[in-house]
């Protein structure tokens, strides 16, 4: 008889669960059959331990089997109608999502990633390269040897127990590893974070970010250099900016220049950024020393080059009007979520 009964019971069920038209109905066939106090299938199970031992024999797997089958059925329902977007236990996936507040790009990276579009439109190769590197590609290979005093130009962060090793200064210190790697003609632009062991105020930050940009290739020469740094300021403001070039320093280049431009927080009337000068320093640059391209193992007097060094946190806050350099890392929501 109980046996008659199984059999007919999930039929019944599995009747009920193939024209079942929701979630809702999948969960009363459920309690109808599986439910705990009066499931049908429950019910029989229960009564095992009434029944005669051969009986239960019979009856007892075949109520346990029924029950797996119906359980399987019903799971495998549900899931179905889950696919088709039906609600699932108060849940419908169908609603939609309630609103969250996401994050966005830091301004750092917005300027980078604009900067890199425009390279990249000019021809060059993005490559970011190391923060940790030698002593060697920071400075000696760049014709700064040990003890040389424009080691001093740049308060480095050295590696304790390590004292070959610097938290790069400098961009310019992808410039010999990159030329290595790879034979001219050379397009590259090397954007990324710099260390300086310096006091900080409006205008310096000890972890900030440069862009490094080299070519080098056969009769590069000055005039390449300046129409490249033009074009560069154009695209990036949108618009003709005030530049000014003057000799610079640096005993990678020969000559050497700053190019400043023109300080857009106080429209070049003086301000703290620009120290009231009314120009902020940029982009130092200038022809690539041939003691560079000797340390990158280039046959003498093959090729030439220009490199430069563009301020990109300082960039950043030309552009978007940022009058303190220490905004960027603190961590202040109120200053990152206008961007
Ligand atoms: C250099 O770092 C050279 N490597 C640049 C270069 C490259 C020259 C290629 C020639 C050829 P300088 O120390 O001036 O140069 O730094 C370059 C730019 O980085 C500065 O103009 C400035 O915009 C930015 N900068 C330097 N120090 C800081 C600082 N502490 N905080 C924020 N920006 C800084």
């Amino acid at each position: 008889m109980d046996k008659e009964k199984i059999r007919g019971l999930l039929k019944e069920a599995e009747a009920k669960i193939g024209i079942a038209k929701g979630l809702n109905e999948v969960e009363k066939i459920k309690k109808e059959y599986l439910g705990r106090k009066d499931g049908q299938i429950s019910l029989i199970l229960r009564g095992l331990k009434d029944m005669k031992p051969e009986q239960k024999k019979e009856v007892g797997p075949m109520a346990n089997s029924a029950k797996i089958e119906i359980e399987k059925m019903i799971k495998d329902k549900e899931e179905w109608f889950l696919l088709q977007g039906q609600e699932v236990a108060g849940f419908d996936i169908t609603l939609p999502g309630s609103k969250t507040t996401t994050g966005h790009m830091h301004p750092i990276e917005i300027v980078r990633q604009e900067l890199e579009v425009i390279f990249n439109s000019m021809g060059f190769d993005v490559i970011e390269g190391d923060n940790l590197v030698s002593d060697y590609y920071n400075f000696e290979s760049l014709n700064i040897p040990p003890d040389h005093p424009a080691r001093d130009m740049q308060d480095t962060f050295f590696i304790k127990g390590h004292k070959e090793l610097v938290m790069r200064t400098h961009t310019s210190a992808m410039q010999v590893k990159i030329m290595e790697e790879r034979e001219p003609p050379l397009r590259v632009v090397v954007p990324g974070r710099c260390f300086r062991n310096e006091a900080t105020d409006a205008s310096h930050e000890h972890t900030f970010h440069q862009l490094e940009g080299f070519i080098v290739d056969k009769n590069i020469s000055i005039s390449n250099l300046i129409y490249t740094q033009k074009m560069i300021l154009k695209e990036i403001f949108k618009k003709d900016v005030k530049v000014r070039l003057r000799p610079g320093y640096f005993p990678f280049v020969e000559p050497g220049f700053e190019l400043d431009c023109s300080c857009l927080i106080c429209d070049g009337k003086g301000c703290p950024v620009c120290k009231g000068s009314g120009w902020v320093e940029l982009i130092p640059c200038g022809m690539i020393h041939p003691k560079v391209l000797e340390s990158a193992g280039y046959p003498k007097g093959k090729y030439t080059g220009f490199a430069f060094g563009l301020g990109l946190t300082r960039l950043a806050m030309m552009k978007f009007g940022i009058d303190d350099i220490r905004l960027f890392m603190d961590g202040d929501l109120r200053f990152l979520k206008q961007f």
